[in-house]
């Protein structure tokens, strides 16, 4: 089954107790601290269900653990996955646990305030955590649209090169929104639209999510193996 929204099912599968199964599309939301993920969430979901705040001077996240929320939908269910500093994921259990069973989209939330701290060293820990495979599953979401001014996304990009970079290698275009932006109002409801559009463009894309490679667990026999023959050799 695929991890689509808007599906049509004929007849709905069940599990062993007989309820209907659901798809459920588990989208991991990534950027630097201040850069308006947990925003970014509230945008999708019509409401402000992740705490959010203005931290971005002392570099102290309000989002303090990673944070499942479900994006309930008519026919499938997409669990937003916030996150605090990327660079503590590595040693989060739960973080750990969630990458086993894998994402179906991981949403990078970058910027376009100027003066917030940059996210290249975001963009390479993406890239150091999942490998060139996160190409295939990730949007890149732009905040802080209210900051372009009279300049254009293109433009933007321009500027940024290593972001230009990443963004070359994606499948789908940035989208770029803004936060702020007074709920279920008619921009809100049309960034809303835009958001899911592309997100699932991506979700179409990838019917398997991207997951941890499990390691060889023989690899110390392998290992043994391998120093016993180089030293028959000597
Ligand atoms: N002007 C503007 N402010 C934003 C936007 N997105 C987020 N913010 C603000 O930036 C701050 C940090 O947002 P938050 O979602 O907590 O960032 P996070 O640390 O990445 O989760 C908050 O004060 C938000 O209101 C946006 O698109 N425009
Ligand atoms: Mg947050």
């Amino acid at each position: 089954m695929s991890a689509l929204g808007g599906v049509e099912m004929e007849q709905e599968p069940s599990n062993p107790e007989g309820t209907p199964e659901v798809d459920v599309s588990r989208v991991l939301v990534v950027g630097g601290i201040g850069h308006g993920k947990s925003s970014f969430i509230n945008t999708v979901l019509g409401e402000d269900k992740c705490a959010f705040g203005d931290t971005w001077a002392v570099d102290k996240t309000i989002t303090k653990d990673i944070e499942e929320v479900d994006f309930q939908r008519k026919n499938d269910i997409i669990t937003f996955i916030d996150t605090p500093s990327l660079k503590t994921l590595k040693s989060n259990s739960k973080f750990l646990d969630l990458y086993k069973t894998g994402f179906h989209a991981i949403v990078i939330v970058y910027s376009i305030k100027s003066y917030i701290h940059p996210s290249s060293s975001v963009l390479k820990e993406v890239r150091k955590l999942f490998g060139d495979e996160v190409f295939r599953h990730v949007l890149i979401i732009l905040t802080c649209e209210d900051y372009l001014g009279d300049s254009t996304v293109d433009e933007f990009l321009n500027a940024n090169t290593e972001l230009k970079h990443f963004v070359d290698r994606t499948r789908d275009k940035p989208v770029a929104i803004c936060n702020t932006v007074e709920k279920n109002s008619t921009e809100a409801n049309e960034q809303r639209a835009r958001c899911l559009v592309y997100l699932e463009s991506v979700l179409r894309k990838n019917e398997e999510p991207l997951k941890e490679i499990e390691k060889c667990s023989c690899c110390r026999k392998c290992f043994s193996w391998f120093t016993d023959i180089v030293n028959i050799n000597r």
